[in-house]
């Protein structure tokens, strides 16, 4: 993308014309916790809200039936920007969080008894630790952490050796949050296949920034959130392969997910309805479709090349500043767009409010990964997270507030 092409990206998300205490144009460099919204999602939800809203899948009349093509082509969209193979694998959710508590209940209703494993790695978001510490306590399984590097690479040659006959599935982020890692998915797959177990991936920071195949990765699950990809809050999908999906037990109860109802007996809808009670997000599932044909026009290449390369300025400029601590692999190769520092003694919270008066905002402290915050031995970081509409001149303003920061120390 250049500068030309940015500047007509960036008009379409007004937001990013706020000045904040006055400095600049708003510097926003937390898009790992969520992304702005362009003005098209804006208004695809607001014109579906004005001119169309209905129930799904309930009436007969025109407005039901209209409201449901676009939710059920919603799905369509999401099955073709994953490339999986039907929409009967389309799971819609509230996020990445929901996804992967489906999968925990679920997974563990169908597949495992007490003392059987599952296997999650030392840099998981608490959002692929606690449901299965949840399970664990529920139901008994175990919870086994594949280690890393103390630069934040996996160490995959363990897996063969923590699989077990008891291991169930292998749980596993594909994108770090805090160190940007990109973790070898296809490797680890293969791995667990061989051994007969099946493989989820937290793609909650891989999707907004990375083509993602379910095929070709031939993962068994894939979980990721709308509002980090430029869509809306409150929506988010689950992709499960239809053999598991079909054997797996609803994970809750209500209107949509059944065949027939008595007091005697309840038969369930056929995928993916069985896993979606109650009345769905229509209208988020209709913004999150937008936010995806929004991303295809600019092209998933164009949007990785163009985060590749802020993320590389990025490392080089502020590896240059004295003190400076960055984590994660040194080989921008194997990392995202996601740099968390520290620098000399400043606290993380002090280097982020002081950034924030400058009009810049990052995210600080453990970034919901507190384990791989015990794993590096620091209590927090400061973290910059990179999307397709932030520029080298934002790099530049970043570099410099640090600069600033640290003079103050
Ligand atoms: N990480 C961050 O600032 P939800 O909240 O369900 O949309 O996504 C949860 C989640 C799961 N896995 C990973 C790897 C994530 O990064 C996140 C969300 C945000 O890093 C908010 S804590």
């Amino acid at each position: 993308m250049r500068n030309m092409q940015d500047m007509q990206i960036r008009e379409k998300f007004p937001i990013l014309s706020r000045k904040i205490y006055d400095k600049y144009p708003l510097v926003y460099l937390d898009n790992g916790a969520t992304t702005q919204k362009p003005l098209c999602v804006l208004d695809a939800m607001r014109e579906e809200y004005l001119n169309v809203n209905a129930n799904v899948h309930r009436g007969v009349h025109y407005l039901s039936q209209q409201a449901t093509d676009l939710h059920e082509q919603a799905r369509e969209t999401v099955r073709q920007f994953i490339n999986a193979g039907s929409t009967s694998e389309i799971i819609f959710t509230r996020g990445t969080t929901e996804s992967i508590n489906l999968v925990a209940s679920s997974f563990v209703e169908a597949y495992m008894k007490a003392g059987d494993e599952v296997l999650v790695t030392a840099m998981e978001h608490h959002s692929n630790i606690v449901p299965w510490q949840l399970q664990a306590k529920k139901n008994g399984i175990v919870v086994k952490v594949i280690p890393m590097s103390d630069d934040g690479v996996l160490d995959i040659s363990a897996i063969e050796n923590l699989i077990t006959d008891r291991t169930k599935l292998v749980s596993i982020t594909h994108i770090s949050n805090v160190l940007g890692t990109i973790n070898p998915i296809k490797d680890i797959v293969a791995i667990a296949h061989k051994h007969g177990v099946p493989c989820m991936v937290d793609g909650a920071q891989s999707a907004p920034h990375i083509k993602i195949d379910v095929q070709e990765l031939d993962c068994d699950f894939f979980a990721f959130s709308g509002h980090k990809m430029y869509g809306p809050t409150g929506i988010g999908v689950l992709y499960g392969k239809e053999k598991f999906l079909e054997e797996m037990p609803p994970y809750q109860g209500g209107g949509e997910m059944i065949g027939t109802v008595s007091f005697e007996k309840t038969t369930f809808a056929d995928l993916p309805f069985k896993f979606e009670a109650g009345t769905p997000d229509y209208v988020a599932t209709h913004g999150l479709a937008t936010a995806i044909h929004f991303m295809e026009e600019i092209g998933l290449a164009n949007i990785e090349a163009h985060e590749r390369e802020l993320t590389s300025y990025a490392l080089e400029q502020m590896q240059a500043i004295p003190g400076m601590r960055i984590f994660g692999p040194t080989d921008a190769e194997k990392r995202d767009a996601v740099i968390s520092f520290l620098v000399g003694y400043i606290h993380h919270l002090d280097m982020g409010t002081l950034l924030d008066r400058l009009g810049i905002a990052v995210r600080t402290g453990h970034h919901c990964a507190e384990p791989l915050m015990h794993r590096l031995g620091i209590n927090g970081t400061v973290r910059a997270s990179f999307a397709l509409y932030n520029t080298k001149e934002e790099i530049d303003i970043l570099v410099n507030g640090i600069k600033r920061v640290s003079q103050m120390f």
